[in-house]
């Protein structure tokens, strides 16, 4: 049970003019300019543009903004690594799409965002919510509400390796620590507080988390239905449990157009003389609307239709899911990911139609048949909420995402240092 119930509110809070950074410029129309980002830096409206070099050289550039319902909006996302003259568009939207909630105990189901108004839940910062960082204001219902951190953090090593093993002479040992770029907003929904957090490293990996804190709903513990689990002395208070489907919706912009779906599996096709099993990987382009389920040694990636390395090879972004507890009893909640051919209407992976009567409902409503030209990614991970003493109180953040890794955008890793970032070493290595 939620005490709060927002009025619904269709409108996009639109930033403030809390300092404008390099990239600022073009006002209103800007948001729309940022997915037709195109190899330079896409435009933002005022005060909304993110652009930060990290130690190890990588610059990510993007725009923000706060939606009433979907909360943190990414427009324009752009990686420019060491040695690349110019940015590299990456994403042209990147947003939360739902956090569905539906209990164990089949009394009640929600919808965090649609239902209950997400982005206009959003808390305000204090400077140690946001260490080293610059706190933005966002405005919510008129107010301006300190709410969107912008800051960067350690994410521990980046490399560590021995140049004799690719032939340089005398060899080196070169280690690195790795930095993000790294931003949140903390949002209200009844009692929990969710943090959406978009972490940017700089090797041009991209983590997309949500994190679940606040406290643990007072109305839940009433539990003697037999689906939850014993909260406090003995077992007289049970807190229902339940799960968190939260579906991230990406729209991928290579700067040139729409990159294409292709997965890959692997399986055993044989096994050699000596016994060792014989593995192959398979590709498979994906032209059709997809509801995709994970599966072991399964990936997909967004490749790019005419973006190359230098090495030729074309640019892609892998998508890596790793655990989830997908809600089985729903179709929109049972696949790991959905690839959708591009309705702008299509905005909400669960209570779409409220928002539109014309435009389907559920995502898996809107895989029905269309080529596949123009996707929209919906990733959905799971967490099965089963609560525990140490819930209490506030609730320890527990965290669920997804990453978004780049395959084949650069020759070599953006982080190699200088004296191996040299053709010899790109390839097989001579000795
Ligand atoms: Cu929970």
């Amino acid at each position: 049970m939620r005490m709060t119930s927002r009025r619904l509110a269709m409108s996009a809070a639109t930033a403030s003019l809390f300092v404008p950074v390099a990239l600022a410029g073009g006002q209103a129309q800007a948001a729309k300019a940022a997915p037709q980002a195109g190899p330079t830096a896409a435009r933002c409206s005022t005060g909304s543009a993110i652009s930060k070099k990290l130690p190890g050289g990588t610059t990510w550039r993007m725009c923000w903004n706060n939606h009433s319902t979907a909360g943190l909006v990414l427009t324009g996302v752009s990686y420019q690594p060491k040695y690349e003259a110019n940015p590299i568009p990456v994403l042209s939207s990147a947003r939360l799409a739902q956090i569905n909630v539906p209990y164990d105990s089949g009394s009640v189901e929600y919808n965090d965002l649609t239902a209950m108004e997400f982005g206009s839940g959003l808390l305000p910062l204090q400077p140690k919510d946001c260490p080293g960082g610059v706190i933005k204001s966002v405005r919510v219902y008129g107010q301006p509400v300190k709410g969107l951190c912008i800051t960067t953090q350690p994410r521990g090593f980046a490399y560590h390796g021995d140049s004799g093993d690719v032939g340089e002479d005398p060899p080196k040992v070169d280690s690195a620590q790795g930095q993000d770029l790294v931003i949140y907003t903390l949002n209200a929904v009844g009692y929990y507080q969710y943090i959406t957090q978009w972490n940017f490293s700089d090797d041009g990996t991209i983590t997309a988390k949500a994190g679940a804190t606040g406290n643990l709903s007072p109305g839940d513990y009433d539990a003697a239905d037999g689906t939850g689990w014993p909260i406090g002395r003995g077992s007289a208070a049970k807190a229902t449990s339940h799960h968190h489907n939260i579906f991230w919706r990406l729209k991928f912009h290579d700067g040139t157009g729409s990159p294409g779906v292709e997965q890959y599996d692997t399986k055993q096709t044989g096994t050699s003389r000596d016994g060792v099993p014989i593995l192959k990987t398979t590709r498979k382009p994906i032209t059709k609307e997809l509801a995709g389920d994970a599966a072991n040694s399964r990936w997909w990636r967004l490749v790019s239709k005419n973006g190359k390395n230098s090495d030729g090879h074309r640019r892609s972004w892998e998508l890596v899911q790793q655990h989830t507890d997908k809600y089985q009893p729903h179709p929109w909640t049972k696949h790991d990911v959905y690839f959708t051919q591009y309705r702008a209407c299509e905005k909400y992976a669960s209570e779409n139609s409220m928002f539109d009567r014309s435009c389907k409902d559920t995502v898996k409503h809107f895989v029905n048949g269309e080529q596949l030209t123009n996707p929209v990614v919906w990733v959905n991970v799971g967490f099965h909420h089963i609560a525990r003493d140490e819930d209490q109180t506030p609730m320890p953040v527990h965290w669920q995402g997804f990453q978004i890794v780049p395959r084949d955008v650069t020759a070599m890793s953006p982080l190699t240092p200088g004296h191996l970032h040299k053709p010899r070493y790109n390839g097989e290595p001579e000795f």
